[in-house]
């Protein structure tokens, strides 16, 4: 059966909804007390409040550090109500108990967010709220804890239909504070351990905060739901949805895939990535949006039905009419014109999603990853090779063409599960291996998906032919760059570093190609 709420504590920072729930908690003759700020609000709106130092009989001091942390708050939040022995302390030491607790913390997060300087954080660290927070939590079986505006609703709903908090309602929000506050202390630990550049693997907990529930997981028996960490990195997480049905879990992985890729290019000639499974099935850049993502279609229009394309600058009209031509996903870019959501409104489900700018593929910033029993940890493979980098191997050096080619592949098979392999010609990738347990495979995959592209397109040669190739990883042996060779590859970039690279070097040399060794890998499993 419910408790009836008689008095109830609201301590807010976050004032949407305020005024409203307070009108409603003195409409039900409930006694508020509360904290400067909060209490100033209400009062304006001609909301009847106690102050919390009228209680506590102790004014807020040295800046509001110091206002609720006191044994009338604590204990009229923890003491319980069915033990004598509690019943007693309050009444001797002038307690009075309170049913609710409405609070929301210091906006730590937005603070640090919007690029605030180490002191403004620090100033930011809610103690008073998390204690309370924590306190009428622990104390569920008497005391209720909002913690967030969004659930006022249902607070109102409760009380219309119960006249005060049932048991299990309690329960949901005393789990739902925990997870508050221990978020509040993931993110402060978070960013400290960024303000010190505390080395990698940080010692610190991740903080992820619900942001929603999806469908379904991978596939439809599993549930799933979104988390977000609070980072203001432009990508699928911060992007706005200008139309189309709901991200699935898969749509938001490849759609993160494809943004991280494309935001490679920026800065770029106009790029676009075409994803699917969470690998590029074709990538171009071109001197329009619109001819860039033909090209990018061209490598494989079998894979990129039902894609996700990113894009390196706002969607653009023409761009728009030939992605609606084909059944696609998602579209992601930093922004899209007029023109191009008059076109897309037509396609009620295509989903369209912008972003302020591109992601930088150079910031630094960890990648988690589960397994059972505990989670990896790394750094964002952030590396990029330059032009000054490349170190020529072989007898013929690449032209200044093969040159552009070799690190435009290099970029894409960075974004390639691996093994990864990149067959690219004058700015476009003609054909990806990806993902396979043998380099080789993947090296003969890619060159086969360019065959079958040239069949479909009536091309006499396939597009490899003419084409540089880049491997993730090294080649271990000889048989993987014969294979690029037979396909018709003329130049070839890899990390290098293999026991048997004089073999490898020499069969280029034999094959008349030219290779670039970057001393950098780009695994990515
Ligand atoms: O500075 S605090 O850590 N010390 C406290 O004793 C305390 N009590 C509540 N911060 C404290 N609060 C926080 O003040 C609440 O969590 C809430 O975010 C904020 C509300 O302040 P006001 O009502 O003055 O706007």
């Amino acid at each position: 059966d419910a408790r009836p709420v008689t008095r109830a504590l609201i301590s807010v920072s976050d004032k949407t909804g305020l005024v409203e729930l307070g009108r409603d908690l003195a409409a039900r003759g409930v006694e508020i007390l509360s904290t400067g700020g909060s209490a100033a609000a209400l009062r304006a709106a001609g909301i009847e409040v106690r102050d919390v130092a009228d209680v506590t009989g102790s004014p807020e001091m040295m800046d509001g550090r110091v206002k609720t942390l006191h044994p009338r708050i604590h204990g009229g939040l923890l003491a319980l109500r069915d033990d004598p022995a509690h019943m007693d302390a309050m009444r001797m030491h002038d307690i009075p108990e309170i049913d609710l607790l409405v609070v929301n913390l210091y906006p730590f997060e937005a603070t640090v967010a919007r690029g605030a300087d180490y002191a403004e954080a620090v100033e930011n660290i809610d103690i008073g709220g998390p204690a309370m927070i924590r306190a009428a939590a622990k104390n569920h079986r008497f005391v209720a804890v909002i913690t967030d505006a969004e659930d006022y609703d249902a607070l109102r709903a409760e009380l219309d239909a119960e006249g005060g908090t049932t048991e299990p309602f309690r329960r949901t929000l005393a789990q739902r504070a925990f997870a508050r506050t221990a978020a509040y202390d993931a993110a402060v630990s978070g960013w400290m351990a960024r303000a010190i550049d505390a080395p990698t693997p940080r010692r610190r907990t991740v903080s992820a905060r619900f942001a929603q529930a999806l469908r379904y997981g991978e596939n439809p028996h599993q549930a799933a739901a979104f988390y977000t960490d609070g980072s203001d990195r432009p990508g699928v997480a911060t992007a706005r949805q200008l139309q189309g049905k709901a991200l699935s879990y898969n749509n938001i992985n490849d759609t993160d895939a494809a943004f991280e890729l494309v935001s490679e290019f920026a800065g770029d000639a106009p790029a676009c990535v075409i994803v699917k499974h969470a690998n590029p099935c074709g990538v171009a850049r071109a001197d329009t949006l619109a001819e860039a993502y033909s090209r990018a279609f061209d490598c494989d229009r079998v894979s990129a039905f039902g894609g996700i394309v990113a894009l390196n600058r706002p969607l653009d009209g023409p761009t728009a009419e030939a992605i609606a031509a084909i059944f696609t996903e998602v579209v992601i870019a930093p922004g899209a014109d007029d023109a191009a959501q008059a076109v897309f409104a037509r396609k009620k489900n295509l989903r369209l999603l912008t972003t302020d700018a591109l992601a930088d593929p150079r910031a630094a910033g960890e990648v988690w990853r589960q397994v059972s029993g505990g989670y990896l940890v790394q750094d964002r493979d952030a590396g990029r090779i330059t032009r000054d980098e490349l170190r020529i191997v072989t007898a013929r050096a690449p032209s200044d063409t093969e040159i552009a080619d070799l690190l435009f592949a290099w970029t894409v098979a960075k974004h390639v599960k691996s093994n990864a392999i990149v067959y690219a010609r004058a700015g476009a990738t003609v054909g990806v291996g990806a993902g396979q347990m043998s380099r080789v495979d993947s090296t003969r995959i890619a060159a086969r998906k360019a065959e079958d592209m040239a069949a479909a397109l009536g091309l006499d040669t396939p597009p490899t032919k003419g084409s540089v190739v880049a491997s993730d990883a090294f080649f271990p042996f000889a048989d993987g760059l014969m294979a690029a060779a037979e396909a018709g590859a003329t130049a070839v970039i890899q990390p290098g570093g293999s026991v048997r690279d004089d073999e490898v070097i020499a069969a280029a040399d034999a094959a008349g190609l030219a290779m670039v060794f970057t001393g950098m890998r780009h695994f990515r499993h």
